[in-house]
């Protein structure tokens, strides 16, 4: 976008929000604040009280929502592209999440979107410091609002963020157990969630390659990228097969003409993503999978409107500013997947919902059926031959939206029309989901 094109967009986003009242949502309470988790490392988190006609907050579950990345924004993406109160032109959106739950985003990591750290030492460098920080916010968080520590609690995310949020959810659980966090826990939801990285590279293939994106030399070729990226796995390559992941991708963008990661029936809106002359992976990598997440209309609306309004955000912290140091600090971390992890959930008797969408392919639905039939979980035979139930689209009845199926502890949703962003993309199938895993429906 030019110089002009941005300049009208700012004077439009002014304009909106002076017509709607500083940014507020119709009627609801909010909150937000920091919480410094590490010495010099600074997480924020904003909370919107649930607003529903019918129930007040103190009888509707409080549900996090985590964003993926790692880098990627939940008070910016989530928010405004996703399930928050106001979409990005500050128009109330009638499938906000808010109407059902009380919702709270994290910017998580360290790092991420508001959250910052003061020394380039801070950055979380794997899940197991994800959570621990993440166990400070909430321990933090519960005690300033201890009105939420009864109300049922849901970690919903997407992308990295669920394989973030399998983590937190384990150390949480043990932390209410030794009772040093305040809260009523009741379940973790894993929406296109990198939890089984090789199991998704694996099937990038043969899904495209059945939906018409690749020919016979594009399947061998992006075939034979995913087998790299499987060796490097096998030899504990973690840092390694994270480059060659990156590889993949590219040769996945060649035979296709630029398929977008994010949904496969349209194509990559950037120009080709590819890597250009000196540019290392990691650059690469936060301009295929940040950037989407940030874009420019976006970064102009929190940098802009959005810190005025909050007046915490210390003055020399952009939103967004610290993303590629988040993406690049968790490198060697990326590709470790984390099933035994969902499996400890079931076992501990957590409830845990996968679901994912139809179109997406960066974390594609046959990747997730791989690691689920791996769980050594003792339900997973009783999961296996129950028969899957068609669900109503909300938005038009008559045709089906999804499938699903629980089983036990736990569910899986298939929802149809629907990419990598399923409360984007579907948001009145999203809707409704949250309210079957929240037990309101
Ligand atoms: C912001 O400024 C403070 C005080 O000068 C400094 O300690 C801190 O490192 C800076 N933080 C960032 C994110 O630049
Ligand atoms: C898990 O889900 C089951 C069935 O919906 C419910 O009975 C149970 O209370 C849930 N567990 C927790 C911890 O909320
Ligand atoms: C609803 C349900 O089946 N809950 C189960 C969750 O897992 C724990 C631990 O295995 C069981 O005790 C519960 O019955």
């Amino acid at each position: 976008m030019g110089l002009l094109g941005s300049g009208c967009r700012l004077l439009f986003l002014l304009t909106a929000v002076f017509n709607k009242g500083l940014l507020s949502p119709v009627t609801g309470k909010e909150a937000w604040n920091y919480v410094e988790v590490r010495d010099g490392a600074h997480m924020f988190w904003w909370l919107y009280y649930a607003d529903s006609p019918s129930a007040g907050f103190m009888d509707l579950p409080l549900v996090m929502w985590l964003q993926g990345g790692p880098g990627g924004s939940g008070s910016g993406f989530g928010n405004f592209e996703e399930i928050g109160p106001l979409n990005r032109d500050l128009e109330p959106r009638k499938t906000s999440w808010v109407q059902a739950a009380s919702v709270l985003f994290v910017d998580n990591p360290v790092g991420t979107g508001f959250s910052y750290t003061d020394t380039p030492d801070g950055y979380a460098t794997n899940v197991a410091m994800v959570s621990s920080d993440m166990l400070v916010l909430l321990r933090n968080f519960f005690l300033e609002k201890p009105e939420f520590q009864s109300i049922p609690f849901y970690i919903f995310s997407e992308s990295y963020g669920g394989k973030m949020a399998a983590a937190i959810s384990q150390e949480l659980t043990k932390a209410i157990a030794e009772g040093t966090v305040k809260c009523n826990f009741a379940g973790v939801a894993l929406g296109d969630s990198w939890i089984s990285p090789l199991d998704s590279v694996m099937t990038w293939g043969p899904y495209l390659y059945t939906t018409s994106l690749l020919d016979d030399n594009g399947l061998a070729d992006v075939s034979s990228a995913a087998e790299d990226v499987k060796r490097a796995v096998e030899q504990q390559q973690f840092e390694k097969a994270t480059e060659l992941w990156s590889v993949a991708e590219t040769v996945v963008e060649q035979n296709t003409n630029g398929v977008n990661f994010y949904n496969i029936l349209t194509q990559d809106p950037d120009e080709k993503s590819s890597s250009s002359a000196g540019e290392d992976f990691i650059a690469l990598q936060t301009r295929r999978h940040i950037r989407p997440l940030h874009s420019q209309s976006l970064s102009e609306l929190m940098n802009g409107p959005v810190r005025k309004k909050l007046a915490i955000i210390p003055r020399n912290v952009t939103w967004g500013g610290q993303a590629e140091e988040v993406f690049s600090n968790m490198a060697g971390d990326f590709m470790r997947p984390v099933v035994d992890i969902v499996d400890q959930l079931l076992t501990a008797g957590v409830n845990v919902t996968v679901y994912n969408g139809q179109l997406d392919l960066i974390v594609d639905t046959m990747g997730q059926e791989l690691w689920v039939k791996r769980l050594k979980w003792e339900g997973l035979p009783g999961f296996n031959k129950l028969k899957w139930t068609a669900l109503d689209d909300p938005a038009s009845p008559g045709v089906t939206g999804a499938f699903c199926k629980t089983y036990k502890n736990f569910s899986f949703f298939w929802i149809l029309r629907a990419g990598h962003m399923i409360p984007s993309d579907q948001g009145p199938m999203a809707l409704e989901m949250l309210k079957m895993v929240t037990r309101q429906a």
